[in-house]
C-alpha cells in the first residue's frame, strides 16, 4: 500500500516538473560537439531538435546558446515557473 502511494506521488512530481524540453533534451555537452561551451544552431539541429527550439534557448539572440541559457531554458531551476513573459 505504502509503496503504491509513493509511486503515485513520485509520478506526479515527475509529471509536474517535466517541461517539453526536459523530457527530450540530452545534456549540454552531448550537443556541444566541438566542446567550445556554446551550442550553435547546427549543433542543436544535429541533435535532432528544431530551429524554433533553438531560438527559445537563445535568450539574448546572439546565435549561441551558453550552458547558462541552456539550463535556464530547460527548467533545471525548479523555482522558475512559466511566469516570465516571452
Ligand atoms: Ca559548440
Ligand atoms: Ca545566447
Amino acid at each position: 500500500m505504502k509503496e503504491i502511494t509513493l509511486s503515485i506521488a513520485v509520478a506526479a512530481i515527475v509529471t509536474a516538473s517535466s517541461s517539453a524540453f526536459a523530457q527530450s533534451v540530452p545534456d549540454f555537452k552531448g550537443i556541444d560537439v566541438n566542446a567550445d561551451g556554446y551550442l550553435t544552431v547546427e549543433e542543436w539541429k544535429s541533435s535532432g531538435h528544431s530551429e524554433a527550439d533553438f531560438a527559445k534557448l537563445d535568450a539574448d539572440n546572439n546565435q549561441f546558446v551558453s550552458s547558462t541559457e541552456f539550463l535556464d531554458a530547460t527548467g533545471s531551476t525548479e523555482a522558475t515557473k512559466d511566469s516570465e513573459s516571452e
